[in-house]
């Protein structure tokens, strides 16, 4: 059966106790079946779009009322799916959810599958892909920052700019057809070039920049790993108490109170951060515990900045001298804690070890030098996605390895035409380049396509 034939039903709100709940139906009979579930003063026909209207949901069997609720319905083709859309809030509760569910299923509703509500929005041309995508990543966002990311893809900023890559495409193919079906207007040799400059200049060169904006992805969506490491005692569960604003991190005077790693989730600056606290280098019996080396170790492959604890009443000893030549001073800030307390090491040394290692001084205990110490956590992050343009537009994977097919077909256009190749073969790996982007905002597409990204959504949406 046609979709367009169908009408779907789906809990649209998460399960669980809450306020409310939402119930949403799409499709041509979401009207009929709400004038057969819903009681209220006024007829559902009567109903304006978009306006809440109390009244009750009915047993068809018993007659009797199940939940009082408000609903609304949004006519076609202005609302989510461009179907006529009816929702109904009640009561939120499992079993409550799923009567009502029930009921409107047979009143003729079919239960909809994860993602479909916004599939038909896409088939039915109010969203493209990249802003079906777009929701999966506003609905999954962690921070700020990954919900302004999702929400201007979702606005149609990648699709605009993929748009003006696409056009160029397309007058460049025009030109190049017409001087097949017209051979007398062959193009010379500066028209070849300044061809290839083009496709270069204006096609080329924003699908690379997109290419390399796709590396931002993970810290925008998913943050980056921020890991503390130290010897033992420095005041590394402190700071990270400290940064995230609350006592989550054991802290003892004892040495090795840290004997796993620990992650939490912070958002700094609208960025999501996920803060390490690891284990601290020490001595047992006479060696360095082997363990808690090999999961700092670990630990540091996978971060992308380290603070480097270094406690500033106590001179520096192997282990800071160990770690100082371990960590990447590219990503590394050393954070000299305890400044409450009289010095007793030499920063000097420090430097000398790492030029270019930028150093904070803090005390956890009282709080000082904490800002300066985001401020260096943030400008480290910025530096990661330095060159960002405003708004941020970022590629997913499926867009960069579509964006990375395009550009490879149009870097051999580029280089065919400027060594005086048969246009016809041009003009195919042009034509092969408009495939591989339009089947990024789904002007071409297969079910196959449509079945991955749909079904990362939740149901009734
Ligand atoms: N005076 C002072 N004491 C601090 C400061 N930061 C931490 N401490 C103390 O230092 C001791 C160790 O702190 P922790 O935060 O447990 O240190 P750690 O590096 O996590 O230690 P391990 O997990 O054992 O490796 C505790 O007694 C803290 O109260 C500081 O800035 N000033
Ligand atoms: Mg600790």
């Amino acid at each position: 059966m046609d979709y367009k034939e169908e009408t779907i039903a789906a809990i649209a709100t998460p399960i669980g106790v809450g306020g409310i709940g939402i119930i949403r139906i799409s499709g041509p009979a979401a009207e009929n079946i709400a004038r057969k579930v819903f009681q209220s003063k006024r007829s559902v026909k009567s109903f304006e779009s978009f306006r809440l209207y109390l009244g009750h949901i009915i047993d068809p069997k018993s007659r009797l009322p199940v939940d009082e609720v408000l609903l609304s319905v949004m006519r076609a083709p202005l609302s989510y799916t461009r179907e006529d859309v009816v929702e109904i809030n009640s009561h939120s509760g499992y079993t409550i959810l799923s009567t009502i569910l029930q009921i409107i299923l047979q009143a003729g509703a079919r239960l909809a599958r994860p993602g479909e509500f916004t599939l038909r929005a896409f088939l039915n041309g109010r969203i493209d892909l990249t802003q079906a995508e777009a929701i999966v990543d506003l609905i999954n966002a962690k921070g700020d920052m990954s919900v302004t990311l999702a929400a201007c893809q979702l606005a149609g900023g990648f699709e605009k700019k993929i748009g003006r890559i696409r056009q160029v495409i397309v007058e460049s193919l025009a030109r190049i057809e017409v001087s097949i079906d017209f051979p007398d207007e062959e193009p010379t040799v500066i028209e070849r070039s300044h061809l290839a400059d083009q496709i270069q200049k204006d096609i080329l060169k924003p699908i690379r920049e997109l290419i390399g904006a796709f590396s931002q992805r993970k810290i925008w969506h998913e943050g980056v790993t921020v890991v503390i490491v130290g010897r033992v005692n420095v005041g590394k569960s402190s700071i990270l108490n400290r940064l995230l604003h609350e006592e989550r991190a054991i802290v003892t005077p004892i040495p090795g109170t840290t004997r796993d790693a620990l992650e939490c989730m912070v958002t700094i600056q609208g960025l999501p951060v996920k803060l390490v606290d690891t284990a601290g280098m020490r001595k047992v019996k006479g060696k360095i515990e082997k363990k808690g080396v090999d999961l700092t170790k670990t630990q540091l492959s996978l971060s992308d900045i380290t603070l480097l604890v270094i406690d500033r009443s106590r001179p520096l000893n192997q282990y800071d001298l160990d770690l100082l030549q371990a960590v990447d001073n590219k990503i590394a800030i050393a954070v000299i804690n305890k400044t409450d307390l009289p010095a007793k090491l030499s920063e000097k040394k420090i430097h000398s070890m790492q030029k270019h290692l930028t150093t904070v001084e803090v005390s956890a205990l009282t709080g000082e030098g904490f800002k300066s110490l985001t401020q260096a956590i943030v400008k480290r992050i910025m530096d990661k996605k330095a060159g960002l343009s405003s708004p941020p537009i970022v590629p997913n994977l499926r867009h960069k390895m579509l964006l990375s097919k395009a550009a490879t077909f149009l870097r051999n256009a580029s280089t065919n035409i400027r060594r005086n190749t048969p246009l016809e073969l041009v003009a195919a790996d042009l034509l092969w380049a408009k495939d591989a982007i339009d089947e990024i905002t789904g002007n071409k597409t297969n079910e196959e396509i449509l079945d991955t990204i749909f079904s990362n959504f939740c149901l009734g949406k």
